[in-house]
């Protein structure tokens, strides 16, 4: 029976089940770059690059394996610009008896999938993503009914599932998580590792020129560019951090330095969200690196939560609670996204940092995503939708399953708790306390009211002025209202001033 295998731009791994079983002799297999993929946001130009030279690369390495690959280029005059034609295309081309894919990522483009098996007149199966440790449905048993899904049960769960990291049905060290390890500060002396960058080959020089061509309205800087877009390359990245970066990450995870884009973290995320690379062999390369006593616990079950609790999580949230998931705005923020989140230009060192390395490389590391960006945006009352499309947007890691939960439930609790028991809601203080940033700033983060007042202090005692009925019964806010009680109401009054001087200045 000829096959029709169609792969996605994120499906990129020679494991995926719809490459199993296949009949070289026969069966082709199908990767369309389209125009609809390429705009449903206006992605960072990087990330154009890096899924389009990842696919191309991938399509080479599926020939050297003897498959027969039909590959549609962006700018191929036949292309339609839409994943449904490309197949109908390749349908009337090829005339397979069946199409096989794989289930995808988003909602958006699994709906697409779904109305494959209605529209097309041949079988379409959709098979299940197993680069992922645990299923759709696996999640939503776990949810259940449950009004707040707490991470950290669901990643003890994938620890006993997995064994990484276990001594028998215990935890290994004897607990589940050593965060309590992993919250110092940057030495100020002390030198972060350079990090790999990878030289663009013919075809990522190629892909480089038709998205030059192509993205002027798209965001960010597409070059230099210097990811890796081979599994070989990706598997470079992944030594490397294990190698050099693993056994401080845990120390500085969420510590923040000026002019320094990446710290200890793995610029993993991009090479695992297309599958260059598994959430299981890096797993299981931490780990190895851990019993071979070259990185300690604190560092290894820190970042191996990272991706078996926090990745699989979100994931399984994704697909349990949506679509309704993305329309709740719990604290109701209405405010426009201001027009620095584009350009980086404020006087606010931090945001101007996470911005700028935004901008640069299609990246932040997670601590900026989600106390500088993030935190910035829940404070100032941010409508959750144009945040979301922000961070859709902007990062080379970026897909709706990962990002909508990430934003929607951590930073906006705009889920009113599904995710986050607490939001995570702070003030200059805290960013004095994990980076430099403060002494690189026009503001003083020590200051409340006044023209060099840190704005994140005012924002912060305002957001929770004015989300008080819906928080001060959460008992995780307890604190942060015994410390507005203590402050009188002319207090309280000037601080909800000087925000709003702020806030009418953004506008
Ligand atoms: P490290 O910090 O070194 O972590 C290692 C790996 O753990 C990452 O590669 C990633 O695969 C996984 N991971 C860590 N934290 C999370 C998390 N919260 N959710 C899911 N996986 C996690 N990650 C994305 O992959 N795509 C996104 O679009 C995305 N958007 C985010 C938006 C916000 C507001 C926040 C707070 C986080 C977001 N994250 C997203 C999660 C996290 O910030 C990135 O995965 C991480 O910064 C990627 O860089 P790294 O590989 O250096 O990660
Ligand atoms: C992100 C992306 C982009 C930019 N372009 C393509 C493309 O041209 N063809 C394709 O098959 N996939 C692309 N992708 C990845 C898809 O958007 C991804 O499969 C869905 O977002 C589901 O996660
Ligand atoms: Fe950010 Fe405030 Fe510190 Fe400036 S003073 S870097 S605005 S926290």
């Amino acid at each position: 029976m000829k096959v029709l295998r169609f792969i996605l731009g994120d499906q990129l791994s020679l494991s995926l089940a719809s490459l199993q079983y296949a009949d070289k002799s026969t069966d082709i297999v199908l990767m369309a770059e389209v125009h609809d993929e390429a705009t449903y946001v206006l992605h960072h130009k990087q990330k154009l690059a890096f899924v389009f030279s990842a696919m191309r690369h991938f399509a080479l390495s599926l020939e050297q394996q003897g498959f027969k690959v039909d590959y549609v280029k962006l700018d191929d005059p036949l292309n339609t610009g839409n994943l449904t034609e490309e197949l109908k295309r390749a349908v009337n081309k090829h005339s397979p008896e069946k199409i096989i894919v794989v289930e995808s990522g988003e909602l958006r483009t699994d709906e697409m999938l779904q109305s494959w098996q209605k529209d097309l007149l041949l079988p379409v199966d959709i098979l299940e993503d197993g680069r992922f440790f645990s299923t759709r449905k696996e999640f939503s048993d776990w949810a259940g009914t449950k009004k707040s899904l707490r991470m950290e049960f669901f990643y003890r769960d994938m620890r006993r599932k997995t064994g990484l990291l276990m001594s028998g049905e215990e935890p290994e060290g004897g607990a589940w998580n050593y965060d309590v390890e992993n919250r110092k500060t940057l030495p100020a002396d002390k030198k972060t590792p350079k990090r790999t960058r990878f030289e663009p080959d013919e075809v990522t020089l190629d892909v480089i020129k038709m998205v030059k061509s192509r993205s002027d309205n798209h965001f960010g800087d597409l070059e230099p560019f210097g990811w890796a877009v081979t599994r070989d390359d990706a598997l470079e990245a992944l030594d490397h951090f294990i190698t050099v970066c693993l056994p401080e990450f845990g120390d500085y995870q969420d510590a923040m330095k000026q002019n320094n884009d990446f710290m200890y973290h793995a610029l993993l995320s991009p090479y695992l969200n297309i599958g260059l690379l598994t959430a299981k062999e890096v797993c299981e390369r931490a780990e190895n690196a851990y019993k071979a006593g070259e990185a300690p616990l604190n560092a290894t079950e820190g970042f191996i939560r990272q991706i078996l609790g926090w990745r699989e999580y979100v994931r399984g949230l994704y697909f349990a609670k949506m679509p309704a998931y993305k329309s709740t705005n719990a604290l109701d923020a209405t405010r426009k996204l201001p027009a620095f989140y584009w350009t980086g230009e404020t006087d606010m060192n931090c945001m101007a940092q996470a911005i700028q390395s935004t901008k640069r490389n299609a990246y932040a590391h997670h601590i900026q995503r989600l106390m500088i960006t993030g935190n910035f945006a829940l404070i100032a009352g941010i409508s959750p939708a144009e945040v979301e499309n922000w961070y859709l947007l902007v990062y080379i890691d970026a897909y709706e399953w990962v990002e909508l939960p990430n934003v929607h439930g951590m930073v906006m609790w705009a889920d009113g708790g599904v995710m986050a028991s607490k939001p995570y809601a702070a003030s200059g203080a805290y960013i004095n306390r994990m980076s430099d940033y403060c002494k690189h700033c026009y503001y003083d983060p020590k200051l409340k009211i006044g023209e060099k007042a840190c704005p994140f202090n005012a924002l912060y005692w305002n957001f929770l002025i004015q989300n008080k009925n819906k928080l001060k019964g959460n008992p995780r806010m307890a604190m942060p209202y015994k410390n507005l009680s203590r402050m009188d109401e002319e207090q309280q009054t000037a601080l909800s001033q000087q925000a709003q001087m702020f806030l009418d200045s953004l506008a």
